[in-house]
């Protein structure tokens, strides 16, 4: 019989699945992986920065807002044309999705919102999977996103709902949660994850997990992000999360969420590749890949490549069915 999909998952039932021993939450959570998904297929993903720094935002771990001094170069949106080019150097080095990140705080109906129309077309048209993460948005941005030809939206929770003020003041949580409902209703692919390392306890990232596995709908993608500390922010001297922590936080979200695709995120750069193999094996789909995140630098699609090849990884196909998650 399959494990069921579930997302009645109570708080007391997160703790304990985070809290078993590695090894065998790795073991449990590589055996759901298997039932849902094919092991050793890893999506590519890409990421560009379409719109960088400058944001009004407080979010303690950010290098692009406006009020930190940071080393971030701020530009404007990037014009149609240099966005669909980087696009097609990603599909041409074998990435399948292509995600654009704005330095906002929410969409506003302006110009523009229609060039990031532009842009989601011209790289649908590529064959790739689309994703923006543009901040808020309501529900008719989001519905002309996906009329665009928009196939998934980032919008991350971050942390536990009691952290959150600790570490964003200028937006709640149900603001986060609202844009999630909105992503939703558009019928686009929700792709919705957090950060490690900001300070919090463990007991916060149970809750996080509980409140990303108990959504209507599981999220499609869950990035797991390790917070790369950049000088100038708040967290600049945040310790470096150990790599086991990442990898409780990926087995623990495979096991509440088998059919998600579960992103090694921000942080990879700092792990070896014996580490990095862990965390596939604890069921770990997707990577981003290419020299930067945002604003960071990231690991090389080459050396990415060769690990691959080292590991029997096969990169995942296009897909742009958003799936209909079917919960009990
Ligand atoms: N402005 C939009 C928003 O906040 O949703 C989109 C871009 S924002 C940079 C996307 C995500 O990047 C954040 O939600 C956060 O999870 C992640 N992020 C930002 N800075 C980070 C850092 N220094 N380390 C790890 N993750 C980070
Ligand atoms: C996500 O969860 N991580 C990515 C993507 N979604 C947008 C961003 C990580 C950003 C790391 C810091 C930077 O490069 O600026
Ligand atoms: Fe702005 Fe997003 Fe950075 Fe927050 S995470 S400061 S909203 S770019």
């Amino acid at each position: 019989m399959m494990t069921e999909i579930r997302n009645d998952w109570t708080i007391k039932e997160v703790n304990t699945l985070y809290n078993k021993p590695l090894l065998e939450l790795v073991f449990e959570a590589a055996s759901v992986h298997k039932e849902y998904n094919t092991p050793g297929e890893v999506q590519v993903a890409t990421l560009l920065s379409i719109k960088t720094g400058g944001c009004s935002e407080d979010c303690s771990y950010c290098p692009q807002a406006a009020r930190y001094n940071t080393d971030v170069k701020v530009h404007k949106l990037l014009d149609v044309d240099t966005v669909l080019e980087s696009a097609k150097a990603a599909k041409d080095a074998g990435s399948s999705r292509f995600c654009m990140g704005a330095a906002w705080r929410e969409v506003r109906d302006n110009r523009d919102f229609d060039k990031v129309l532009d842009m989601v077309k011209g790289v649908n048209d590529m064959g790739l999977e689309v994703c923006c993460t543009l901040g808020m948005v309501n529900e008719e941005q989001a519905k002309k996103l996906k009329e665009a030809g928009l196939h998934a939206y980032n919008h991350n929770l971050d942390t536990s709902d009691e952290y959150y003020a600790d570490i964003i003041t200028t937006r709640t949580y149900n603001d986060r949660l609202d844009t999630l409902d909105n992503i939703r209703k558009a019928k686009l692919s929700v792709c919705s994850g957090g950060i490690i390392g900001l300070g919090e306890t463990h007991d916060d990232r149970v809750k996080m997990l509980h409140t990303l596995s108990t959504l209507p709908q599981h999220p499609d993608s869950v990035p797991v992000n390790a917070l790369v500390p950049v000088e100038g922010t708040p967290l600049e001297n945040q310790p470096r999360v150990s790599v086991w922590e990442m990898i409780r936080m990926i087995a623990t979200a495979r096991i509440l969420m088998p059919k998600s695709r579960v992103r090694l995120s921000a942080g990879r750069i700092m792990m070896s590749e014996e580490e990095q193999a862990l965390c596939f094996m604890a069921g770990a789909n997707s990577i981003f890949s290419g020299e930067k995140l945002l604003t960071t630098p990231n690991n090389e699609l080459n050396n990415d490549q060769k690990l691959f090849d080292t590991l029997g990884i096969i990169p995942m196909k296009v897909d742009k069915k958003v799936k209909e998650v079917e919960q009990v």
